[in-house]
């Protein structure tokens, strides 16, 4: 979802890591972090349990640069686990850029990248296997999400 300010010349875009209870979506958010240098970046904050789960929401803000003169930012945030109702909310899977990434692909019994895909995709969509705590597939993922929401900006 973006939000374009054009008195202040801004785009401001956000994407939400959205899945299953302890995935790794706090994980990505992390990682990215720690690899975003520090002036495109301001603080990364988590609201979390003791126990390390995402209480209401993460919040990583990411400067790009300037898009054809508009300084653009993402949002970055992950929701926790056991929000399952984003159409609640107004939106439709079918309707928004998303990209599925299927994480922890380092557990020996983790189910079978065919069979997950078969039972996840929605319409066709990017699928991308992670390890987030060793940053695979962690940019990989973000890069190919930014580019649809930015394709999308420019449809509209
Ligand atoms: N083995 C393995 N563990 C991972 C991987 N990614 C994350 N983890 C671990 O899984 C646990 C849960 O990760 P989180 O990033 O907190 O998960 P989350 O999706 O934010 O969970 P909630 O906030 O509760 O919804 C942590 O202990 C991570 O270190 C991975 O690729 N492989
Ligand atoms: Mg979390």
């Amino acid at each position: 979802m973006s939000f374009i300010n054009f008195a202040a010349r801004e785009i401001n875009c956000k994407i939400v890591y959205y899945g299953a209870g302890l995935g790794g979506k706090t994980t990505n958010l992390q990682f990215i972090f720690d690899k975003t240098a520090d002036k495109q970046k301001s603080k990364m904050i988590s609201l979390a349990t003791e126990t390390d789960r995402t209480l209401f929401f993460d919040f990583l803000p990411l400067d790009l640069g300037t898009v054809r003169g508009f300084k653009t930012r993402f949002h970055l945030y992950t929701v926790p686990g056991q929000v399952f109702y984003l159409k609640e909310h107004g939106y439709e899977f079918k309707k928004i850029p998303y990209v599925l990434q299927l994480n922890k692909r380092d557990l020996p019994n983790a189910l079978g990248v065919e069979e997950l895909t078969k039972e996840l995709v929605r319409k066709g969509e990017p699928v991308f296997e992670a390890v987030a705590f060793q940053g695979k597939g962690v940019f990989e993922t973000l890069k190919e999400i930014a580019r649809l929401v930015l394709m999308e900006l420019k449809k509209g």
